[in-house]
């Protein structure tokens, strides 16, 4: 499951080192489903002392008992918010966060005699974790922006959250790390790898044998379907599924391959409920 080529990577991380020098604050967007394996390790030793704030975002698709534990899980480091970025639901948690930690900046530069001024972040996140989605929901309506900063020269602008906060135009890309063949898992059900790129059936058996773990009747009801674990695999279950929902092959045969794609789609559109794939402690 290969999609960043070193070069790429390469790239990706020397405009982010860019970036990264002109704010005082990273907002780092993970997906609450998974936020141990949409976290991208580089990140903290290419932050150094910067300031960083977790988003665990898409909340309203993660269990929400397993996000409060993956809230107390990283606020032992950092400033935490549960976010859905569609909805604008606890982004009024994150403001307060942001504006705390401008006001920590601006103290640290008034005492070495600079001026006050507002807080520059920006958002940072593998793909597919809602970078976009947050970012227009702190512009808002808000069109005005400013243009004499350095970023700008390299076609970076700043969008005027508040009067003392400021936000880079363009989240910074990370790049997904899955050495461990359930990370890889993870980000292909969540979408932050592309389809081409692993196997849907497999990734889709997967996903069978983790919700039977929580509970086969979500699967049971999703699809009107009987789950009899003793004796029947993820593969079986997925033939099921395809059959009850019409994904049929010339001859009546049932076709896996597109079950897996309505399997994984419904996933992610949480139409199969609020599911989280990864609990603190699992394997970290
Ligand atoms: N349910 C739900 N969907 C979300 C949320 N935030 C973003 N999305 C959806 O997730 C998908 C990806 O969101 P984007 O904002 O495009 O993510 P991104 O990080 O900018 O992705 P790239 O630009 O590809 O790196 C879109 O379909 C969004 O509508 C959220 O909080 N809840
Ligand atoms: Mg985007």
């Amino acid at each position: 499951m290969i999609q960043w080529y070193p070069g790429h990577m390469a790239k990706t991380k020397r405009i982010l080192e860019e970036d990264l020098k002109l704010v005082d604050l990273v907002v780092e967007v993970l997906d609450a489903r998974i936020p141990l394996s949409s976290q991208n390790p580089d990140l903290t030793e290419l932050l150094g002392k910067k300031k960083r704030i977790i988003v665990l975002n898409k909340m309203d698709l993660a269990n929400t008992l397993i996000s409060a534990q993956w809230k107390n899980y990283f606020a032992r480091d950092y400033p935490v918010v549960l976010l859905n970025s569609l909805t604008g639901q606890g982004m009024k948690d994150l403001l307060a966060i942001i504006e705390g930690e401008g006001r920590e900046i601006n103290k640290l530069l008034q005492e070495k005699g600079r001026n006050k001024r507002a807080v520059r972040i920006m958002v940072a996140g593998i793909p597919n974790v809602g970078k976009s989605a947050l970012i227009n929901m702190l512009a808002g309506t808000k069109t005005s922006k400013t243009g004499n900063k350095p970023g700008v020269t390299r076609g970076r602008q700043w969008i005027v959250v508040r009067e003392d906060i400021q936000l880079l135009d363009t989240p910074g890309i990370l790049w997904p790390k899955f050495d461990d063949e359930d990370v890889g898992f993870r980000l292909a059900l969540t979408g932050a790898i592309r389809d081409e790129v692993f196997d849907e059936e497999e990734a889709a058996c997967k996903l069978i044998e983790y919700i039977i773990q929580i509970d086969k009747g979500i699967l049971e009801k999703a699809y009107n379907i009987e789950i009899d674990e003793e004796i029947e695999i993820a593969y079986d279950i997925l033939a099921n599924i395809g059959r009850k929902s019409g994904c049929l092959m010339s001859g009546g045969r049932v076709d896996r391959s597109r079950a897996a794609s309505r399997l994984i789609n419904d996933f992610r559109k949480g139409k199969l409920g609020s599911i989280s794939l990864e609990v603190p402690g699992d394997d970290s």
